[in-house]
């Protein structure tokens, strides 16, 4: 694996990051953010489109085949689970992930200052996926206004009843307490727990903090969906992304892309 560090993106900063990647003002609207502020999740219209959905799948269907048993072990791997990570340097395809002007304001929104901190898959298999009910930060709740984690979920397959859809508590993210310490089990139903039932093509944007975690899937098919996970800029990243950073990522990407990767 090449180890390249450049550190330098033109003396660029957050705001100028965001201003040449397209973010501007209104995005990415007042109700995606009352969700946000409320729920903990939300979901962003109009930055997924069908030929990303379907470039998502093919790029991950190849790596998935190519990578077999060592697929995630670059950030970690889960039993009943296909992961895929750096994902970065898998595939200029993934670039959406940490690029998409409407994703990158309200993942702003949620943590001000922020960078990257990985790009990965995650497939539930048939009969696998359940979850206790987790955080994406752990570093112990914090108070609202303290965020330092957010995640993205790019949804390949309809999430439904019996596929493993993703199970959150609207509003745990700002209960300041970890589910870890507040249940006696994580793993249980929770009264107030919702599924995200959602069409493949859907986009969500959910607080670090949020109570969430995956389901059993009853159905005959993986349950796939793609992540890009995002912490403030003071914090280190769940991927050293550039320690993982190819030359010819490198070369692709535009030096505000690069300041959000931090490479
Ligand atoms: O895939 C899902 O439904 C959620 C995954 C998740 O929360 C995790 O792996 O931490």
């Amino acid at each position: 694996m090449p180890i390249v560090h450049t550190g330098s993106y033109g003396g660029i900063d957050s705001a100028r990051a965001l201003a040449e990647l397209g973010v501007g003002p209104g995005m990415p609207g007042a109700d995606v953010l009352e969700r946000l502020d409320e729920d903990g999740y939300a979901f962003l219209p109009g930055v997924f489109t069908p030929p990303m959905l379907a470039a998502f799948r093919a790029r991950l269907g190849r790596l998935t085949e190519a990578e077999g048993a060592r697929g995630g072990s670059e950030v970690g791997q889960e039993a009943g689970t296909m992961r895929l990570s750096d994902l970065v340097n898998k595939g200029p395809e993934f670039d959406a992930c940490f690029t998409s002007p409407v994703l990158l304001a309200g993942v702003a929104h949620l943590l001000g200052e922020f960078k990257l901190s990985s790009v990965s898959s995650r497939a539930a298999l048939p009969g696998e996926g359940h979850q206790a009910l987790h955080t994406d930060w752990p570093g112990g709740p914090l108070a609202p206004g303290e965020y330092q984690a957010c995640n993205s979920m790019w949804i390949l397959d309809d999430f439904t009843e019996e596929n493993g859809a993703t199970r959150v508590v609207p509003g745990s993210h700002r209960w300041g307490r970890a589910p870890q310490e507040a249940l006696e089990d994580p793993f249980a139903p929770h009264p107030d727990e919702r599924l995200v039932l959602a069409p493949a093509g859907s986009l969500l944007l959910f607080n670090g903090h949020l109570w969430h975690g995956g389901t059993l899937n009853r159905s005959g098919a993986p349950r796939r969906a793609l992540h890009g996970y995002f912490t403030r800029r003071g914090n280190p990243q769940q991927l050293d992304q550039a320690r993982y950073a190819r030359p010819e990522t490198l070369a692709r990407l535009s030096p505000a892309a690069r300041f959000l990767l931090d490479v």
